[in-house]
């Protein structure tokens, strides 16, 4: 499977952004179609495969009106912002509701209307207006809230807070891997690698870091600063510099010497305590690690690749995702000196035969069962499940029993379109306060997975959480818990639920666990893969795609199996057609 995101059409993410803001501003004063029309024409800009301004400057107004889901009134509103840079009206409206839109509504629970009252009423225009009118106990008066949405609103600042600067790997990969693209361009350029957190493909990222071996650092370093997109340069020396891009991430390039690239690798790749537990390796062997080598006294040991580095220290090579401090080092040393419990072989990119979990626009997906299925066939999948939203879902056009079997016949129908692929019959179906489903048992028993997620109804106690899911565990046509902490990253934290009760119950009932690879929920973490494996219970990686760009975040499902240190054998969705739909079938 190629793992390559699309190319990034920066107009297209600026134009929908405004989009979604002025369908939110227009839904302050009441929900209409004008308002949804804005932000169906947001989500085709997103998803639009051409860049926009492209699309503008060959055909002009009439080709923008040509895009599925914009009129004319948005095809000249885009026309305006490719000139001009801005939209009046939109201008306009904020003068009218001067807020921080993008922030306030970051705060999980507030919606347009919310905001426009906390602005008329208590004149809070951005979080730290909104933090102090909480805090001063004025929310809970307003009409519509209470002590309740003002603690909520409270939580939800702290969690804003906590994770300001940091930003969701999906969102940021496309990109720095275009800037190390443009890089390696550059003839100066030898070797280069990502490196920090993103390298380590870690959900959120605080910074880029990108390592560059150069004879030419100076070289190197002019390009760097005058990439496209730059919006400020903080640093630039011989050895680092650093910068600011437009979409307010920052990066951090170092050219290091050749000898030195693999301690170099090593050392900015990271984790902090995983370099920490290194170096105390390094210093029981009276050896010496650092950014430029391995050396014992002043020889130089190891230095040019990172595998003879971990291999100076008496350590097989670690994989980037595993280097976390969660065991690894110990593993790595057990594995050099031929004992058992040594690392795991992690699963690799390109091992997954299909893809669990995916939307059609029979629910809220953008895109028919076929345009998804034609995608997920050129990455070279054998199959895929389409897993709609079912009846509970109402906001996501959930599919109720009729017609869920009309899917069914539908899916029959296209599958003699393709071959060497097959569409398997799944669904997406809610498990309620009380543990059962929001579909019967006979129309489920027609599927070939069943994925069962909890939507709504997050805030019960642990103990009830607990049950509610292991009852819909105990289904015997329930073959997946979706999404099983429900945490949103940047957004939410995971509902209260004992994940030990759960795995155990995912090994007595059979039921797999997935890995939803969406790239701001990434649920389960790492370290619960983790505890999962280590319990008896079996994973499945679907990416819950509801477009056809979404397919590809396989890649940061696949990196979070790998960081839970699964190998092939725990994930479903590694098997070939067959055998996977024996495995649930039996
Ligand atoms: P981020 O950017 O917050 O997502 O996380 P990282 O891991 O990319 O951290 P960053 O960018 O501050 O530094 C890159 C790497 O450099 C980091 O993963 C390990 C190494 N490093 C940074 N500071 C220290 C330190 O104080 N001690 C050690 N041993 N290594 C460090
Ligand atoms: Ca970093
Ligand atoms: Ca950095
Ligand atoms: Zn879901």
């Amino acid at each position: 499977m190629p793992v390559i995101y699309d190319e990034v059409r920066m107009k297209n993410i600026e134009i929908a952004e405004i989009f979604y803001q002025i369908a939110e501003l227009i839904e302050m004063d009441q929900p209409s179609f004008r308002s949804r029309a804005y932000e169906k024409a947001a989500r085709n800009l997103e998803s639009l495969e051409e860049d926009i301004e492209q699309v503008y400057k060959i055909g002009g107004l009439k080709a923008l009106e040509d895009i599925e889901g914009i009129g004319k009134s948005i095809a000249e509103k885009i026309e305006e912002y490719l000139k001009t840079g801005q939209v009046k009206e939109y201008q306009k409206m904020l003068k009218k509701c001067p807020v921080d839109l993008l922030n306030l509504t970051a705060v999980e629970g507030l919606g347009p209307r919310k905001i426009k009252i906390l602005y008329q009423k208590l004149n809070a225009k951005n979080l730290k207006d909104l933090e102090k009118v909480a805090k001063q106990g004025k929310i809970k008066g307003l009409e519509g809230f209470g002590e309740k949405s003002q603690q909520n609103i409270l939580q939800g600042i702290e969690f804003v807070k906590r994770d300001k600067g940091r930003f969701l790997l999906g969102a940021i990969l496309p990109m720095v891997r275009k800037i190390i693209d443009n890089l390696k361009e550059l003839k100066e350029v030898d070797q280069i690698s990502l490196a920090g957190s993103a390298r380590r493909m870690q959900e959120t990222i605080g910074d880029a870091d990108i390592l560059v071996t150069s004879d030419n650092a100076e070289k190197v370093m002019d390009f760097f600063v005058k990439l496209s997109g730059i919006e400020k340069v903080w640093a630039k020396g011989p050895t680092r510099s650093s910068v600011r891009f437009k979409d307010g991430f920052d990066c951090d390039l170092r050219v290091i010497k050749k000898e030195s690239y693999g301690s170099a690798l090593q050392y900015f790749t990271g984790n902090k305590y995983h370099n920490i537990l290194a170096r105390r390796i390094a210093i029981a062997s009276r050896l010496k690690l650092n950014e430029y080598g391995v050396f014992e006294g002043k020889k130089r040991i190891a230095g040019e690749t990172e595998k003879e580095v971990y291999q100076a220290l008496g350590l097989s090579y670690i994989e980037p995702e595993l280097r976390e401090n969660n065991g690894e080092i110990e593993a790595a040393l057990r594995q050099a000196q031929g004992k058992p419990n040594g690392l795991p072989k992690v699963i690799d990119y390109g091992e997954i035969k299909g893809d669990c979990h995916v939307h059609s626009n029979w629910s809220d997906g953008l895109y028919t069962i076929e345009q998804m299925a034609k995608e997920a066939k050129k990455t070279g999948y054998q199959y895929i499940v389409i897993t709609d939203h079912t009846a509970d879902l109402k906001i996501a056009h959930g599919l109720n029993e009729e017609r869920l079997l009309q899917q069914a016949e539908k899916i029959d129908k296209i599958n003699k379109k393709f071959k060497k692929f097959k569409v398997l019959k799944g669904c997406e179906v809610n498990i309620r306060q009380n543990g059962s489903l929001d579909i019967d048992d006979q129309v489920l028993a027609k599927m070939d997975l069943v994925i069962a997620s909890v939507h709504s109804g997050f805030k019960i106690s642990q103990d009830q959480m607990t049950q509610r899911v292991i009852k819909a565990m105990e289904n015997p046509h329930v073959d997946a818990i979706g999404h099983p902490t429900g945490r949103v990253l940047l957004k939410r934290d995971s509902y209260q639920i004992d994940l030990d009760k759960i795995f155990a119950a995912a090994k007595q009932t059979k039921t797999a666990l997935e890995i939803n690879a969406y790239f701001d929920r990434l649920d389960l973490s790492g370290k619960e893969i983790k505890k999962a494996i280590e319990a008896g219970a079996k994973l499945i990686i679907g990416t819950d795609g509801h477009q056809l760009k979404h397919l590809f975040y396989m890649e940061l499902g696949i990196a979070q199996a790998r960081r839970g240190w699964a190998e092939k054998k725990d994930i479903l969705n590694a098997l070939p057609l067959e055998k996977f739909l024996e495995y649930f079938n039996l």
